[in-house]
């Protein structure tokens, strides 16, 4: 199979510059080496052309409620994204984006299920559901759920909504840090929460099938969306909103090898973005190898 990664080198939804760079690091860490040595064939689509966030004015055309900062350049290269992944697919590739902030996924999951009902495995320490109205940063990386499902003002952004992904077909596993407007957005909605303490009771593995079980029901592929906060922030340092108490690198692993198991017999995977890996905030580029491995692990990467 072919991978074709997609650089999007975003930061314009997230408050801590820095995860602009991303994709480099990401790169530089070995991505093309371990995706190789998976098995699958990667072929590397460059990044997407992103203009400085010092070049824009982030208050400029601000929904018609609540604040999004620089959601003008976000709907931009969200729309671009999804243009790239949609040809991706169209060419029989797999597209495998690197962020970036996590408004990235709007564009990925746009994209993915232009032609597919798509489902989604949120691995993240936060619900990314809030809308310009509920949320307390006005940035849009916490917001590319309640983007892509049309909650609150993003009902009326046409390109922010995919009308194919369903909140019945979306499973997050990790979550540990939730807003409280946003946690009443989650709870009146359909999709499933695997929090912390559900890794806690049941076991990584157990959770992550039923999080799969979830996101292929009815749907065409599952997408994967992968937030380095996630894990704890002893493992993986380099993200902008850290939380403590998150997933352990083994626990990471085992997760993502689950997903290449039911893929290797189900053909499940459709999409993938790996986002919020910020080099400035890393020690000696771990995060950036974690995601990496990470990666390689979703296509098949085993011990023996
Ligand atoms: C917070 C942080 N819930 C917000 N979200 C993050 O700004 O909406 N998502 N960091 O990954
Ligand atoms: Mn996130
Ligand atoms: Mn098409
Ligand atoms: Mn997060």
């Amino acid at each position: 199979q072919t991978v074709s990664i997609i650089g999007a080198p975003m930061d314009y939804g997230a408050d801590r510059r820095g995860v602009d760079m991303g994709p480099s690091a990401i790169r530089y860490a070995g991505l093309a080496d371990g995706l190789s040595r998976a098995g699958v064939d990667p072929v590397d689509s460059g990044d997407l052309s992103i203009p400085r966030a010092e070049e824009r004015d982030p208050d400029v055309e601000q929904p018609s409620r609540g604040t999004a900062k620089f959601l003008r350049e976000v709907e931009d290269v969200c729309t671009r994204l999804a243009d790239r992944v949609e040809t991706a697919l169209e060419d029989d590739a797999f597209p495998l984006v690197l962020g970036g902030d996590h408004s990235v996924a709007i564009g990925s999951m746009q994209g993915a299920s232009r032609d597919a009902d798509l489902g989604a495995v949120w691995f993240d320490a936060h619900a990314d559901l809030n809308t310009p109205e509920t949320s307390p940063s006005g940035n849009v990386h916490g917001m590319p759920l309640a983007a892509i499902l049309g909650r609150g003002v993003f009902e009326e952004l046409e390109w922010a909504s995919a009308p194919r992904v369903q909140a019945e077909s979306i499973a997050y596993v990790g979550l540990r840090s939730i807003d409280e407007r946003e946690r009443d957005l989650l709870r009146d909605s359909e999709m499933t929460a695997f929090t912390m303490a559900d890794i806690d009771d049941r076991g990584m593995t157990s959770v992550v099938e039923d999080a799969l079980d979830v996101a292929t029901n009815t749907t065409d592929g599952v997408h994967i969306s992968l937030d380095l906060d996630w894990l704890d922030p002893r493992t993986a340092p380099g993200v902008g909103t850290p939380v403590r108490g998150g997933v352990t690198y083994r626990e990471a692993h085992a997760a993502l090898e689950t997903v290449s198991r039911r893929h290797e017999t189900d053909g499940i995977l459709r999409s993938m973005d790996v986002v919020e890996v910020n080099p400035i905030l890393d020690e000696g580029n771990e995060t950036a190898t974690l995601a990496a491995e990470l990666a390689a692990s979703t296509f098949g990467k085993r011990i023996l």
